[in-house]
């Protein structure tokens, strides 16, 4: 496979490297590429030197694949060129998202619906994928009615600006903010910009995905989205009503057998998810699994993961795999 790999500058831009070689995904030809700031620039992968190349470049050179991580304006202006040049890109920005005539994957869940005319595949919010990983096969036996959802959210989803800032703020030194307000010693909640309903994108992104994913608009979501100085993973405490009753054995039996879920939970060792042990791995993790004893069918959850990992650079390469072993590509 000839893989472009569009953003490969940026911060999920180089997990997704890390990603593609840990993996020994089958590439003949690997295409850095990002903005014309970076053209001739040098990237490592698996120990050999490759030259980035610019963006009308790459399209000419007709991958069999892009990966795209490089912001929603550029995937709202390239990803068409690409898919014209007969290139399925798999994007992991929200420009496409929604688009009714665009397919939303998390591989676990919903990969069966992709075919060879799906020329541009869009890959969930960091926030969405973690979450509806766990809630899908819960959706499938139980019937969820209302997911009420807090993040907490690190602060490698921003990008390099931020950790950059961060970095600053530790240093006590003076630098460019990517957010409004300190991150050091704070919790800022608001994640992207606002929406004229009062909530910000990254809230929406919660409800909105969720409904596409499991394919059911009649689940409700609210969400309230924050940002905390951490860089090892997106945590969120997750509070899902039922239609049907459940045993708390039963869903942690449930989810011990679901692929890519990774149940820590058990209070006697003090076992729960934590962003410190999520970074860099793959898998979803769980945990603080109990029943809501404020109403009936109701559940609490504590879920984390690598943001960079299955939130993004994981999940796009595994939507690439199945492409590949479905022969779609
Ligand atoms: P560059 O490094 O040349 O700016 P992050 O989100 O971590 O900041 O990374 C963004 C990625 O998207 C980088 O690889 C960046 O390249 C790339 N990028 C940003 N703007 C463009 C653009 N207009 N065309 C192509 N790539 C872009
Ligand atoms: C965050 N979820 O952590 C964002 C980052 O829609 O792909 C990714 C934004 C997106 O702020």
């Amino acid at each position: 496979m000839r893989i472009a790999v569009v953003g490969a500058t940026g911060m999920v831009g180089e997990v997704m490297l890390k990603v593609l070689a840990e993996r020994n995904f089958p590439i003949t030809e690997l295409i850095p590429v990002a903005s014309e700031r970076s053209v001739g620039k040098e990237i490592e992968f698996k120990g050999k030197k490759y030259t980035v190349v610019g963006m009308q470049t790459a399209v000419d050179m007709e991958a069999d694949i892009a990966l795209f991580s490089a912001g929603g304006d550029t995937s709202l202006e390239w990803a068409p060129k690409f898919a014209a040049a007969g290139t399925t890109v798999i994007d992991n920005s929200s420009a496409w998202r929604m688009d009714p005539t665009k397919k939303l994957i998390v591989p676990e869940i919903n990969a069966g619906e992709l075919t060879a005319a799906d020329k541009i595949i869009a890959n969930p919010n960091c926030s969405t994928i973690q979450m509806v990983l766990v809630l899908a096969p819960l959706h499938k036996k139980y019937n969820i009615k209302r997911v009420i959802v807090s993040t907490y959210q690190s602060i490698t989803g921003t990008g390099v600006k931020a950790v950059q800032q961060l970095e600053n703020e530790y240093a006590g030194v003076r630098g460019e903010m990517a957010y409004k307000y300190p991150i050091h010693r704070n919790a800022i909640p608001q994640c992207d910009s606002f929406e004229d309903n009062g909530y910000t994108k990254e809230e929406m992104k919660l409800v909105r995905e969720t409904q596409k994913i499991l394919g059911d608009k009649t689940i409700a979501v609210t969400a309230t989205a924050v940002r905390v100085p951490i860089v090892g993973g997106h945590s969120e405490a997750v509070n899902v009503e039922f239609n049907n009753d459940f045993e708390v054995s039963d869903i942690q039996n449930i989810l011990h057998h679901t692929d890519g879920v990774v149940v820590q939970d058990n209070n006697d060792t003090y076992t729960y998810p934590m962003p410190m042990y999520a970074q860099g791995k793959d898998d979803v993790f769980v945990g603080r699994i109990r029943r809501d004893e404020s109403q009936p069918n109701t559940l609490n959850m504590w879920i984390v993961a690598d943001n960079l990992r299955k939130g993004a650079a994981t999940n796009t390469i595994q939507i690439a795999e199945y492409l590949i072993a479905a022969k779609l590509v």
